[in-house]
């Protein structure tokens, strides 16, 4: 039985200088913790409504008060001397006082704060980890990580119209040794970038954020400073894509390097171009509500490559059951703040195993220190984190907190490498 002693929710900014929800929480009297919540930029509009003020007087319309407030008055009442047995009882009062489907009474923001921040709670008080706490594994899994080297599309006032443009260093025996290969190309990186005469001022996600002609020039600029580093493209580092399709749809049309192109024509795009270059994943390649012509495109490349479903999907369970149906996807991109909270987003990892549908635990373009992300990775063996590139404090924190559960591991830590994506590989 764990009581809910202390609850305190306030306002902080998150790497964008934009508000976001922390919550301190003690239960049983003992250690407070503490959570905040990340934000996105390219948003799925199916994702848990994120509760902003609209109050044009601060922030832009964009601080995050109704939200705290909701912490500190109805959900403090209904949770302050209760004793809850497991998160998902925590979860579940949640769920009730909000009882909205897209949590828009309460706020995902609010909700996901005092969720991920009971979890801390229980981790802590029993001597756990968050990964040990959350994990019925035998063995732990150190994910691979999908570093997002070259940031366009929302995340850059590039001309690039994909939105990341990842390295997968999955050809290593450590966790360490794959973030040692990840930091040391995205050095040689700037520095090609710069001999170039290209901006190395950095995006959202840290990756660099050039004004490159087109979507192959990031990948040929990739693709160069990986074997300038010493490694091998294809053996030792793979290649990833979140293309954030939503955001270059119009009108039944994609637009890639400034042409308009059609479904069949973007899906023989996607074909050449990982005939090209050892791309091993593509998130979001079309439409959020494009059906068809996901699972159009599962059918065609599916065997090849890892299609991950991010605002397809927005982590929620019957949208992921909706695309295990249409054989849309095989992929899951896994972010807790679509959903709102940690019990449901558990649920569609289940859902998503049971399925064969890989899972990417990730952050979102608007982080904050906080580490939860990398413990989760952990817990769920999911294989794979994406948490932006090599540089800026909220990129790191979740890689240094993935160092320290190796080095706590030892032995136990075993590295994911290329497992979890899809058979083929
Ligand atoms: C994405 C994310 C994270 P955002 O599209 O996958 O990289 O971006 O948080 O802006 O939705
Ligand atoms: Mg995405």
């Amino acid at each position: 039985m764990a009581k809910v002693t202390y609850l305190k929710g306030r306002q902080i900014l998150d790497s964008r200088g934009m508000p976001t929800v922390e919550v301190d929480m003690s239960i049983d009297n003992k250690q407070i913790c503490r959570g905040s919540v990340p934000s996105g930029a390219s948003t799925g509009s199916h994702e848990a409504i994120e509760l902003r003020d609209a109050n044009p007087k601060e922030y832009n319309g964009k601080s995050v008060k109704l939200a705290v407030q909701n912490i500190n008055t109805t959900i403090k009442k209904s949770v302050i001397g209760i004793n809850f047995n497991s998160l998902e009882e925590f979860d579940d009062v949640l769920l009730e006082l909000d009882g909205t489907p897209n949590k828009s009474k309460l706020g995902a923001n609010a909700m996901l704060a005092c969720s991920m921040t009971f979890l801390k709670c229980l981790s802590k008080n029993s001597n756990k980890e968050i990964y040990q706490f959350l994990s019925n594994n035998k063995g732990y899994l150190l994910p691979v990580p999908l570093m997002n080297i070259i940031n366009g599309g929302a995340h850059a006032n590039n001309g690039l119209d994909i939105q990341e443009f990842m390295i997968v260093p999955a050809g290593f025996s450590t966790f360490s040794d794959s973030l040692r290969a990840g930091s040391e190309i995205f050095q040689t990186l700037k520095e090609i970038l710069n001999k170039n005469g290209h901006s190395t001022a950095v995006g959202d996600e840290g990756g660099f954020a050039p004004d490159l002609s087109s979507n192959e020039e990031a990948l040929e600029y990739i693709s160069k400073a990986i074997s300038a580093s010493g490694y091998k493209l294809g053996e030792e580092i793979f290649l990833a894509l979140d293309v954030a399709a939503t955001e270059i749809y119009k009108n039944k049309k994609y637009r890639i390097d400034k042409k308009e192109l059609s479904i069949n024509e973007i899906s023989s795009y996607y074909e050449e171009l990982i005939s090209k270059f050892p791309i091993i994943s593509i998130e979001d390649p079309l439409d959020e509500d494009d059906w068809e012509g996901w699972t159009m495109l599962t059918k065609l490349i599916g065997d090849k490559v890892q299609l991950v479903g991010d605002d397809l999907f927005v982590t929620n369970k019957s949208r992921l059951l909706t695309g295990i149906k249409k054989k849309a996807a095989n992929s899951i991109l896994v972010k807790i703040n679509q959903i709102g909270t940690i019990s449901e987003t558990l649920e569609a990892i289940e859902l998503a195993k049971k399925n064969n549908y890989s899972y990417i635990i990730s952050h979102r373009s608007g982080e904050t220190e906080d580490s939860i992300i990398a413990d989760i990775a952990v817990a769920t063996n999911s294989g794979q984190i994406k948490t932006g590139s090599c540089s800026r404090t909220d990129r790191t924190a979740k890689y240094n907190q993935l160092l320290r559960i190796e080095e706590f591991l030892g032995s136990d830590a075993k590295f994911s490498k290329l497992k979890t994506f899809n058979s083929k590989f």
